[in-house]
Order: C-alpha cells, then sequence, then structure tokens
C-alpha cells in the first residue's frame, strides 16, 4: 500500500522539492502553504504524473485556530507515516539592537510556534497508529550562532532542543523524530530574508555552489525510508564548499 506524507512549506524551495521526490517513489501527499495557487498547480502536476493522491491544506501555521482547524478530525490523516515541519523562514539580517521587533514575532511564530502547532495536531494519529515519522528542518544557523542572526539563529537551536525533547517525550509511542540541519541552499530563502531584494539574496551565494533543494528532499526521503528499527536523530549536512555557519569557500 502507498505510504503518506505531509509536508508544510510546500509551495517553493526544500518543501516543493521534497514533494516531488515523495511522489516520484509512489507516496500519497499533503501538501500545505499560504499560497493556494501554487499549491494547486503542485498538486496537479504531481497528480498527473505520478497517478498519485495529492491533497492541500492552506493555512498560516503562525495562526493556531487555523492549524488544529485544517488538521484534527481528517479521516484522510488517519494512515499518515511521515510529517515534514518545513515551512520557516529567516526575515532580516541586523544586529540585535537594531533588529526589527515585528520580524523577530514572525520567525518565532513561524519557526518553533508554528512547528509545535503543527506536530501537536499530528501527533494524535501516529499515536492512534502506533507509528509515525516527525522530521523537523532545523539549519546550520542552529548549530554555530553568527552575527545578525540571533532571533533566526535562535529559532533554529530551538528545532533541535525541541527535536530531542519530542523524540524522549515519544518514546513510548515508538514515534520517530529527525531533526535536519541544512546549510546554505539556493531557494526563495533569502529573497525572503531581504524582503524581495534579489541582488542582495543572490550576493549570499556567490562564488561557490550552494546545496539545491533537491539534496535536502534526497536525505529527508533517506530518512523517511530507513527500516521500522532505525531512526537518524539529528543530521547536518552542507555543500561542499561549507564547513559551518562560518567558514565558507568563495572562489
Ligand atoms: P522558501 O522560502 O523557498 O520556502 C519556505 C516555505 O515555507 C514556503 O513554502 C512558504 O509557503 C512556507 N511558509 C513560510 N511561512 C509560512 C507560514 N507562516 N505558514 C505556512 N507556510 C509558511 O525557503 P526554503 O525552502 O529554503 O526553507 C524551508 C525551510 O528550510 C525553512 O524552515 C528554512 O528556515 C530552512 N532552511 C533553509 C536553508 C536555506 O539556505 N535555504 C538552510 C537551512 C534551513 P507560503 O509562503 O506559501 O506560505
Ligand atoms: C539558512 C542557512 O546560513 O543562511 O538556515 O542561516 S543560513
Amino acid at each position: 500500500m502507498s505510504k503518506k506524507i505531509l509536508i508544510t512549506g510546500a509551495s517553493s524551495g526544500f518543501g516543493k522539492a521534497t514533494a516531488y521526490r515523495f511522489a516520484k517513489e509512489g507516496w500519497n501527499l499533503i501538501i500545505t502553504g499560504r499560497r493556494e495557487d501554487r499549491l494547486n498547480a503542485i498538486a496537479d502536476q504531481l497528480m498527473k504524473t505520478f497517478q498519485i493522491d495529492v491533497s492541500i491544506k492552506v493555512f498560516d501555521v503562525q495562526n493556531r485556530e487555523q492549524v488544529f482547524k485544517a488538521l484534527s478530525n481528517d479521516p484522510n490523516l488517519e494512515d499518515l507515516d511521515a510529517l515534514v515541519n518545513n515551512a520557516g523562514l529567516a526575515l532580516g539580517r541586523d544586529y540585535f539592537d537594531e533588529a526589527n521587533l515585528d520580524d523577530w514575532e514572525t520567525m518565532i511564530d513561524t519557526n518553533l510556534k508554528g512547528l509545535l502547532y503543527v506536530t501537536k495536531a499530528i501527533v494524535p494519529y501516529f499515536i492512534k497508529r502506533g507509528k509515525g515519522h516527525v522530521m523537523n528542518i532545523g539549519s546550520t544557523a542552529g548549530k554555530e550562532v553568527y552575527e545578525k542572526g540571533n532571533v533566526y539563529c535562535a529559532t533554529k537551536t530551538s528545532v533541535e532542543a525541541i527535536s530531542q525533547a519530542m523524540r524522549i517525550d515519544m518514546l513510548r509511542h515508538q514515534i520517530k523524530v529527525t531533526a535536519i540541519h541544512p546549510g546554505a541552499a539556493e531557494t526563495e530563502f533569502s529573497i525572503v530574508r531581504f524582503k524581495g531584494d534579489e541582488a542582495m539574496a543572490k550576493t549570499v551565494y556567490d562564488g561557490y555552489q550552494p546545496l539545491k533543494a533537491d539534496d535536502i528532499a534526497d536525505t529527508i526521503f533517506y530518512c523517511a525510508n530507513l527500516p521500522e528499527h532505525v531512526c537518524v536523530n539529528s543530521l547536518v549536512m552542507t555543500c561542499t564548499s561549507q564547513a559551518n555557519s562560518f567558514y565558507l569557500l568563495r572562489k
């Protein structure tokens, strides 16, 4: 029987690439995000190309009511195998004393509270089934805090912490929890971070080959397809030109 995965932030970047990766292998999908037009276009293409079931759910992960309304009491989620908490963003790259409070709130509400809400809404289905896999997308930004990264780095440090906590607290339910921490990858991430300034965003990836969204999708697919008794707990991945948040080789 086909397996089923729910991916947040599937309208772009890692989430979209992950949707394609799992669809190609015959998984059925639930893809989520705020941009309904994009999700519809992706769902149509995947259903036509791979003859799988794709349903979309449009909600803002920051909005607790929307999350629980979208994800509670849904028979389509009763046989869900895996969840990818990918929706997230950085906003601004500013010194702590100069940073914008609204940017901070949005990052905390999306990267941390959004991940908590979605997981809290999905875990009851996993508990009922006696299995399930939560995969959380952190970042190298949560491994080494860098200048002007302050609150973004804090949210991603929290992704590792809460992943560890979930793994401990849900051990008795045999739910797998994996945290994946990618380094620099060229998606819409930097365009969002620099609020539409595409030239500025481009400079982030100058002079080296960053990760591609497909690289992260491949890694998520690997983690999701290990034997029942195997769980990758935490995984850091970078492009070959990056050693960590601080060391990046640009030509
Ligand atoms: P993109 O900007 O390309 O994609 C982000 C996705 O998150 C979009 O699908 C967006 O959908 C969704 N999203 C953002 N805010 C919300 C929200 N409030 N509610 C619902 N969905 C939301 O970035 P990436 O694919 O690069 O980023 C994906 C994840 O990977 C993020 O958590 C990011 O922090 C992390 N990451 C990125 C790295 C990089 O270098 N690119 C490296 C390490 C980690 P929509 O706008 O339609 O809601
Ligand atoms: C995104 C990677 O280095 O821009 O999480 O923070 S970085």
